[in-house]
Parts: C-alpha cells; structure tokens; sequence
C-alpha cells in the first residue's frame, strides 16, 4: 500500500514536472508560469544558478533537477525534495536508519521485489522498506505541490461554498472529479469563453462548474470553484439529475460512476489513458491539445444538459460558506500582518505562551467502515476546543467545508477561548473583520506537504525536530492507499499519527507493535489506532500536552 501510495502521487509529480519542462521549452502554449516568486525560491531551494538566465530557462531547469529524483541511481545521494524540505536533524536520523530513499522509481519497484514470494521476510526489515517508500511519497507530493503553485499559482484564501447545494439546476453543471489539476485549471479558463454558448442552449446561468475530490480541491483554493462533495459521496453529485458531465482525471473514481450516469442524462469522462472506465466516454487529454480537449469536454455537457429530464431533478438545498486557500506562504502571509519583519514570531510566541496549544493536520479520505464525515467533525471539535490549531486537506478538508467548519462562524462557536482570540486577531489584521476560520483549507491530498513546510519552519525556529513539537496528525477515515503512505511518512518525520480506520496488519503481533511502539524509538513519531473519535480527540489532546511538556511550555 505504501508503494502504490507513492506510486500515485510521484506520477502525478512527474506528469506535473514534464509539463513543467515543456513549458521551458516554449511547447505548451495554454500554460504559463504564473507565480514567478516560488518559481526563484524554488531555484534557489534546489541550488540551482539563476544568474544571467531567462525565467522559462530556470522553469526547465528546475523541472529537470526535480526529475532527478526519479532517475538518480547513486544510493549515496538522497532524493532533492526530501533533503530541501525536512528539518536537517530529521534527515540525519532517517539517513541513519536507511530509511532515505534515492530515488522514487527505483524505491517503489524494490518494495514490489522485496515483497514477492520468497524474498524480504523479517517483520522490521519490510516495515523500513515501506517506510522509505512512504518516504518516496512524501517526496512525489512536495514536488507536486510546489511546482503546481508555480503554474497555477499558490493558492490564497477565497470564500466560497460546499455541498451539494452548489449544483445550480440553471446552468450547465460541470463536475471536476480526480487530482490533477493539469486539464481542470483549463476547463476553468475555457468555461468563461463558452458561457455564452451555454445560454444559448438554455442554461440562464451559463456554465457552473463544481469540484469533487481532490480535483475540486485544487480549483476550489485557486479559483473559488465551489466544492460539490467529497470521495464517498461522488456519485449524488449524479443523482441530482442536474449534473450535466463529470470530468475524471485520476485516483478515487468510483468506477460506478458511468453506471449511475446512465440512469440520467449525465456525460461522464475519462480524459487519462491510463485511467478508462468501462461505459464512460473517453476524450484522451495531452497538454499540447489541452484548450481543443477542454472546449470538447463543455461541448459534451452543453449538449447533455440539452437532454435533461427535468422530472428527475432534485437537488438538496444544503451548502455552506467555506473560505479555503490556505497555502503555507498565504498563512505567512497572514501572520505578517502581525509581525512584517517575523511573521512566524506570533505563531511561535502564542504556542509558547499556551494561547495556541498545539496543531493538529486532519488528512485522508472518507471509508465506507465510518459514518462518512462524522468523526472529522466529533476530533476537530474536541480539539478546537482545547484551543488546538486545525489545518486540513483531502477529503479530510472537503468534510470540514461542507459541514461548516471552515468559516468565522465555526470560529465562534467552537474554538477555545485562547484559540479564539488569536484567530481574531490574525483575521482583523489581514483585513477579514472576524476571525479566520476554525479549520484552515491547505489543499488536496497532494498538499499535505504544505502543512509539513510551516512545521518545518517552526522545528527550525526553535531549534528542535519535528517530533518535539506539539503537532499530530489525524486521518479518521484513512482508505486509499495514498493515505496509508501519508500517514506513514507523517510517523517517519516524527508525528503522532492517528487513524481511525484499522490498517491491515494486525495479522501480526510483531508489525502491530512495530507501528506504535517500536516507530516511537525509532522514528519519535508512531500511530494511534483508535475508532472511536471522541476517545481519538481525547488522546490527541493528552499528546500534545506531553509534546509541551516536553519542550518546558
Ligand atoms: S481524494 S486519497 S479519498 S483524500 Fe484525494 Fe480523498 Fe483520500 Fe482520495
């Protein structure tokens, strides 16, 4: 699980970096760099020289540095993002442990070796194998991430709206359903141009189109695109019978989707090669055709939403304000206003000082073993209320938008004192008239890397590891394996990981005590399995209150 986790988020990376190349070399004329300042902090974060050179010519370079760390082949040499990203004392001790991957590539094809029959057979040999696959995940995600926001831009807070409601029975609804966002930001640009062709057909609101999953994510914070809902729930974005196609990229399409499509009127698409689902229909997507593959995508549903059956529409009146975009640099961003010449001064001085007890990262999926959303409500409530910082991303950040948990209002009603004070603060300093939200959006699934950058800063601010701090981490309804590889890095770089799902290897004592007890030895951070979210939510707050102790606040 943990090198199909990797696996995934580093082909979304390469793919990512490719197109990154190409942009150099002037061939994808529907992309352009669009945050030139990342792109020059990334350079110089991976010692590349920019002197002299024009800025697509450090774009390629910095595109082919990153695909270096899919192609090295010196077992000496760690991977570039790892080594640029982590706290150097936790690089130290994973290179002491051998848990430093050199390259993606080859660490996901030695796990699928190690792990045929016959081969690696001791229990705390294959958990470090794994572990340094989850390690090549983590890798895959920042790469992705970070190069994303130079073509896309880095996300900034947005307001907008989340649930199903956002379907709008008067337009042409388009949902965009996966994680890449390499067509969707297109499908974006395109949909303004096409609006008009839209009212032609009828639809008096033109062209709406809503996000589903980590795609939705991904527009959601740089666009404002409203957020349809989350993995589980994919398919009534459907049954609303106003959904006039959904667009699919890759990873955690349901493959019933076309089925249900069928009982209406709905276009669903695949648009990857490698990604095709039986009954949909498939426009192929390369990103030198990519503005040609968007037009005929909203073609397709302008053309749907011709064949409407207006009896079967029923669309749940439920949505509620969400204000999502909260990129590492967008919370430095905020924090600035507080303090220009050391913006994390405030954040470190409020955890010192107790107004902040700690931070917690909600990450992962929804599972159909849990009441979907339930439990990421029941931990983030108790936590709030004990006055812990929230961040999100994934499913995890869908469940919070469409619950009303990433607006003021949440602030207000369920933050502790403390923490309430402080979020006013930073809110009536950026100018928001309130507090931010109780839950800050950081992005999709892919994102979680956003959340590892700002604790990095603040381990390197005060001079400790990532295990010090009081932060943890919390993916009650962990399914894919994209989150088994995720929560399994966050153990590596030292945070108390819990998941409230429970993961497939308690069929040995051994691997089971290895992932709480011998991961705390090894690596400072381990996993707490427990279902129960109100017991989850207590535990984490008991940790942290140990992480505090630990550092003398
Ligand atoms: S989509 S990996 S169900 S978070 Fe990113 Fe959601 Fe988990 Fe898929």
């Amino acid at each position: 699980m943990m090198a199909a986790g990797a696996a995934a988020h580093s082909e979304h990376g390469r793919h990512i970096a490719l197109a990154m190349q190409k942009i150099g070399k002037g061939l994808l004329p529907a992309y352009r760099i669009r945050d030139e300042d990342k792109l020059y902090r990334i350079a110089e974060l991976l010692d590349i020289d920019t002197l002299g050179k024009e800025m697509l010519e450090v774009a390629y370079d910095v595109a082919t540095k990153t695909l270096e760390d899919y192609q090295n082949q010196d077992h000496h040499k760690g991977c570039h993002w790892i080594s640029a990203t982590l706290p150097d004392k936790r690089v130290d001790l994973l290179s002491r442990l051998g848990a430093l991957p050199h390259n993606i590539d080859a660490t996901v094809s030695q796990i699928m070796a190690r792990t045929h029959i016959g081969c690696d057979a001791e229990p705390k040999n294959v958990f470090l194998g794994g572990i340094r696959g989850a390690l090549a995940d983590f890798n895959g995600m920042s790469l992705a991430t970070e190069l994303s926001d130079v073509m896309f831009g880095t996300p900034s807070p947005v307001v907008t709206e989340a649930n199903i409601g956002v379907i709008d029975k008067d337009a042409v609804n388009i949902a965009v359903n996966g994680h890449n966002p390499l067509l969707s930001e297109i499908i974006c640009d395109i949909a303004r141009d096409m609006n008009d062709l839209a009212k032609e057909a009828g639809a008096e609101k033109g062209i709406n189109i809503v996000g589903i999953c980590c795609t939705g994510n991904e527009v959601m914070m740089r666009h404002g695109v409203p957020l349809a809902t989350n993995y589980l729930s994919q398919e009534m974005a459907i049954l609303t019978g106003a959904l006039d196609a959904m667009v699919v990229d890759v990873q955690c399409i349901m493959p019933s989707l076309p089925q249900v499509g069928n009982c209406f009127h709905t276009e669903v698409i695949t648009t990857m090669d490698e990604n095709k689902m039986q009954g949909a229909r498939h426009i192929s997507f390369h990103e030198q055709n990519a503005v040609e593959t968007a037009r005929e995508v909203i073609q397709c549903a302008i053309n749907a939403f011709t064949r409407r059956d207006p009896n079967k529409i029923n669309i749940p009146n439920v949505k509620q304000t969400a204000v999502v975009g909260f990129s590492s640099e967008a919370v430095i961003t905020a924090l600035s206003n507080l303090d220009a010449v050391d913006p994390l001064k405030p954040l470190v001085d409020n955890i010192v000082n107790g107004n902040i007890q700690g931070v917690a990262l909600f990450a992962g999926c929804n599972s159909t073993q849990t009441v979907q959303d339930e439990s990421y409500q029941i931990i983030a409530k108790t936590l709030a209320a004990n006055n812990v910082l929230l961040l999100a991303t994934g499913c995890g950040a869908g469940a919070f938008a469409k619950h009303g948990l990433m607006n003021q209002q949440a602030t207000e009603q369920y933050a502790g004192d403390s923490l309430k004070a402080v979020l006013t603060q930073i809110g009536d300093a950026a100018g928001l008239n309130g507090p931010l939200p109780l839950v800050l959006h950081m992005g999709s699934c892919v994102d979680n890397s956003r959340a590892v950058t700002l604790a990095t800063a603040l381990a390197n601010r005060l001079g400790v590891d990532l295990c010090d701090l009081p932060v943890v981490a919390s993916a009650p309804e962990a399914m894919s394996e994209k989150a088994i590889a995720i929560a399994s890095w966050g153990v590596a770089i030292g945070l108390p990981t819990h998941l409230g799902t429970i993961p497939q290897v308690t069929g040995s004592d051994v691997v089971t005590e290895l992932m709480q007890e011998g991961a705390k030895d090894l690596f400072g951070g381990y996993f707490i399995v427990e279902t129960d979210p109100k017991i989850a939510g207590n535990k984490l707050v008991e940790v942290i209150k140990a992480k505090r102790q630990g550092l003398g606040i």
